[in-house]
């Protein structure tokens, strides 16, 4: 199975068909030119000064990573809140949960001579496979050309849904996500995928944000990492993608805070992008089933 690749063109229940139906799809050129080279010039100095930090066996060892992606990078938030890729998680993840957020937001540069990185599933941080349910949506920006030769992300089409203690699918069938600069990757967190060796003599840059069911834990602690006098820089989706807004309503929520959270003093959650999402857990909801 191939590597399905649509124009920017193409809309979020496209976009999401095909990603269910293979567990990953990429859509070439969706953010400009100007704002790739935009957010690459703003990670530069940390990737530089912290990028050797998470060397590690399935990191690389010629790969620099920075996770501190929104306080050097306002740019970024033009990518981790656009609205296909919202429009996108929305269909993924909103029938498991009232919301979804963050889970990590990592550039990733691969410099050349680094080899393969082992490939895997992204949703092993977790201790539950549920048959049918996603727990993450993955979303690599290219931020130069990926290409065969300099590291382009691998992705295995239809690996998805193998439960993880049964069986394994044909870790030999992956395709290199080959897309020009400013595309994006979007893979399932039960879908099959790797960093590549990186052949060529340039370094390949790409931006990998993923989204977790709002109930779960992220992978990496967006408070300590964005935190509030940081997060209030941003939009109220990105602060609520952030995690600065519990998941629930009424007495079922969980991340609530004692009184007003520092991220939303000045703007409180727009109304509107609550509408139309589900009111499970509420005791109106409880009562129209007869349980309250
Ligand atoms: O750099 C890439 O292309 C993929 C990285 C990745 O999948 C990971 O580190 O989890
Ligand atoms: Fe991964």
């Amino acid at each position: 199975m191939d590597l399905t690749v649509l124009d920017r063109t193409a809309d979020a229940d496209t976009v999401a068909r095909i990603l269910q139906r293979d567990g990953t799809v990429a859509v070439r050129e969706l953010a400009s030119p100007d704002l790739t080279d935009t957010v690459a010039r703003e990670l530069r100095p940390q990737l530089d000064a912290e990028g050797l930090r998470s060397r590690s066996a399935f990191n690389g060892d010629l790969t620099l990573r920075y996770g501190g992606v929104l306080t050097t990078a306002p740019g970024a938030a033009g990518l981790v809140d656009h609205d296909l890729v919202i429009a996108v998680a929305d269909r993924i993840l909103l029938p498991f949960a009232e919301t979804y957020r963050i889970s990590s937001l990592t550039a990733i540069e691969i410099l050349p001579g680094e080899t393969d990185q082992a490939l895997h599933r992204d949703d092993t941080i977790y201790p539950i496979d549920i048959a049918g349910m996603e727990l993450i949506l993955g979303v690599m920006w290219s931020l130069c050309d990926f290409t065969m030769e300099n590291g382009g992300t691998r992705v295995i089409p239809g690996s998805h849904r193998y439960s993880r203690a049964w069986h394994l699918p044909d870790l030999s069938r992956w395709s290199v996500a080959e897309m020009q600069k400013g595309s994006a990757l979007f893979f399932l967190g039960s879908t099959w995928h790797g960093g590549a060796a990186n052949r060529s003599d340039a370094s390949r840059l790409g931006l990998v944000n993923s989204y977790c069911l709002g109930w779960l834990r992220p992978e990496v602690n967006q408070y300590l990492t964005t935190p509030p006098e940081i997060a209030a820089r941003y939009s109220p989706r990105l602060r609520a993608l952030l995690g600065y807004m519990p998941h629930g309503l009424g007495d079922d929520r969980c991340g609530s805070f004692r009184g007003d959270c520092p991220a939303w003093v000045s703007t409180p959650p727009e109304p509107a992008w609550r509408t139309g999402r589900s009111q499970v857990g509420t005791m109106a909801d409880a009562r129209a089933q007869g349980g309250g």
